[in-house]
């Protein structure tokens, strides 16, 4: 068999919104607006580069089931580049983009083939000679809530000579973060007889099995929110004349979402912690080579600048401050602070002073040590939240132990100001 390459996306989301972000800063708006646009040009520049045989793509080309204009026109002109190359592209849809969506109709170059909603097979050819069977299905509707593996047929003798692809949007293993449509087990997957399920539907990338077969997912091509950090890309695959794939990750994204902590034990200024901030920035800025960075920034540690951080609108200030000397463009962009910080109290040690605070701290931890006490302290808030309408489920032991965590932290500098 010949060696061949092809690159593996999914989840381009091209058109996302991004509406809560334009509202508090314009110019951070406008870039995320396009940047799903350009990470999928970033996609199409990549296939052509590495002059790669073909592409698969997992579902959510479009962000919305009512695709716009904008965003199938901008996909069209990528697979007219990619046909122009000799890159042949193999296309699903999922539950963002499924075939009932409304869809402009579009003629698509030679050389792209975008799967129905019954699985097919299509084979690929690399100068004149089969290399590659790959077999697709489209979400028909929104949520799929049937297993599509199913459905999907085991290879003949020929096509199983050659390098067989699963091209699916689905969500394997129930993962909790992600809707469970087109759910499926990876025993499910492993039982199929292809070579390599080119996933799609987790936007974060994750390898579920090495080979035999081969299971990925390989996230989305550019980030939308905190949760979704660090590099967004797609994967390039070699094949080897053994039929053996080795997968190797490309970043496409062109705004990143970084997450970052500073610590205020050893900081005792805010001229320092700003510097300390702004260090923290800087070192993301590096390591986004050149592209623009939206940070979560979490403080953290017990020391003296807490009580300067809980002053009223301390907080507040500190962010438009870091916004305001955010560079041009590549720039970092404080989203958000989380004060996490303490008060410099010693908590064990205060518990054993003899007056109420000491009692309070001694009462509390332990309650909190001991599995009966959480559990009456879950009853009585459970009540609280079951008593209004709101419908909420009951808190859970984690939650009770960090909320009670937070309590005891709040009645010390309650009871004990900071001089
Ligand atoms: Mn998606």
């Amino acid at each position: 068999m010949q060696p061949f390459r092809f690159v593996h996306a999914a989840d381009l989301h091209i058109d996302s919104p991004f509406r809560g972000l334009r509202d508090v800063d314009r110019r951070v708006g406008e870039r995320l607006r396009e940047s799903t646009f350009e990470a999928f040009r970033n996609l199409v520049d990549l296939c052509v580069d590495e002059q790669v045989d073909f592409v698969v793509i997992a579902g959510d080309i479009y962000d919305g089931a009512d695709r716009s204009v904008r965003a199938q026109l901008r996909f069209r002109d990528g697979m007219r580049r990619l046909s122009d190359a000799g890159v042949a592209a193999y296309i699903v849809h999922g539950n963002h983009d499924p075939l009932d969506g409304w869809l402009s109709a579009l003629t698509w170059p030679e050389g792209v083939h975008i799967f129905g909603p019954e699985p097919e097979w299509k084979t690929v050819e690399l100068n004149g000679e089969p290399i590659a069977a790959i077999q697709g299905v489209s979400f028909p509707t929104r949520e799929v809530r049937e297993n599509l593996v199913a459905r999907f047929a085991t290879p003949t003798p020929a096509e199983d000579s050659l390098f067989t692809i699963g091209l699916l949007h689905a969500n394997v293993g129930g993962n909790p973060d992600h809707d469970n449509y087109a759910p499926c087990t990876l025993d499910d997957l492993k039982l199929t007889a292809l070579d390599y399920w080119a996933l799609g539907h987790v936007h974060t990338r994750q390898t579920l099995r090495r080979q035999n077969p081969a299971v990925v997912y390989p996230g989305n091509i550019q980030g939308r929110h905190p949760n979704e950090s660090g590099p967004r890309g797609c994967l390039v695959v070699d094949v080897s004349e053994e039929g053996a794939a080795s997968t190797r990750f490309h970043p496409l994204d062109v705004v990143r979402w970084e997450p970052a902590t500073v610590d205020i034990t050893e900081i005792g200024s805010i001229d320092r912690l700003e510097a300390a901030i702004q260090q923290k920035l800087d070192d993301l800025a590096v390591k986004a080579e050149g592209r623009d960075v939206i940070c979560s920034l979490t403080l953290s540690g017990r020391g003296a600048m807490h009580a300067e951080l809980v002053r009223q609108g301390a907080v507040e200030d500190l962010l438009v401050e870091l916004r305001a000397t955010a560079s041009e463009s590549p720039w970092v962009w404080v989203e958000r602070i989380y004060d996490r910080t303490r008060p410099e109290i010693d908590l064990d040690a205060r518990g054993e002073a003899d007056d109420f605070l000491g009692a309070a701290l001694r009462h509390s931890a332990e309650v909190l040590q001991d599995g009966e006490g959480v559990r009456e302290l879950a009853a009585v808030v459970g009540e609280v939240f079951t008593g209004r309408k709101s419908g909420l489920p009951a808190p859970s032991d984690e939650q009770i132990r960090n909320w009670a965590a937070e309590a005891r932290w709040q009645l010390a500098e309650l009871l004990e100001p900071e001089e």
